[in-house]
């Protein structure tokens, strides 16, 4: 398996469908690398530990994590399966953004950010990155954040272990207009 099709398969298995795999991710989301593997061989994936261990070490955007031994591994965000990561509240920056699509704005200016499938709405301290999340839905379109107020007002904020910032929702009088 190439690289690239095994960080997305680990995305997959890590983030939303383990049960696919015959896994069960405990409640931080960890699964063992051993029990992975055996998984992933069982399916016809020819996956070596050697090779999981170069994908979370060289990963374009540092994905995923393996636990102080090596023996665990999960995904630093995005889960769409309910996962305590254990991340302390954070004060975010000023401003964070968010890339979309435009298709998407009329109900974003309605009713805000949601999170949708996932445990918590994806902000960017970087509006180039946001932009190319955005593309990924179709013509992207970068929303800038009032993250400071919002966090003021007691909005909670997290920062990844890959540098994503997390939040459950956005009101939409936090966002700017576009
Ligand atoms: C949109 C990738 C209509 C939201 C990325 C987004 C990210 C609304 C889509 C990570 C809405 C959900 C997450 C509303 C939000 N009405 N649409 N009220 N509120 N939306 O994929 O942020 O490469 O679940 O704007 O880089 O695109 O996989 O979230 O367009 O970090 O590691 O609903 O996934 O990371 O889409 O992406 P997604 P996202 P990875």
């Amino acid at each position: 398996m190439q690289n690239q099709a095994l960080s997305k398969t680990l995305s997959y298995v890590l983030r939303h469908k383990p049960e696919e795999f015959g896994l069960a991710l405990d409640a931080e989301g960890w699964v063992s690398v051993a029990d992975l593997l055996s998984a992933l061989q069982a399916r016809q994936h020819q996956v070596t530990q050697a090779q999981l261990y170069e994908v979370v070490a060289t990963n374009d955007k540092k994905r995923f994590s393996l636990s102080a031994a090596g023996a665990k591994i999960r995904a630093n965000q995005g889960h769409s399966v309910a996962v305590e990561l254990g991340l302390a509240p954070t004060t975010p920056p000023e401003l964070l953004y968010h890339g979309t699509a435009t298709r998407f704005l009329a109900s974003i200016r309605a009713s805000g950010l949601h999170s949708g499938s996932r445990q918590h709405v994806h902000l960017s301290a970087d509006p180039a990155a946001a932009v190319a999340v955005g593309s990924r839905h179709g013509k992207p379109v970068v929303l800038t954040v009032q993250a400071g107020r919002l966090h003021r007002t007691g909005g909670q904020f997290y920062l990844s272990a890959n540098g994503v910032w997390l939040t459950v929702s956005v009101p939409p009088e936090y966002l700017e207009p576009v």
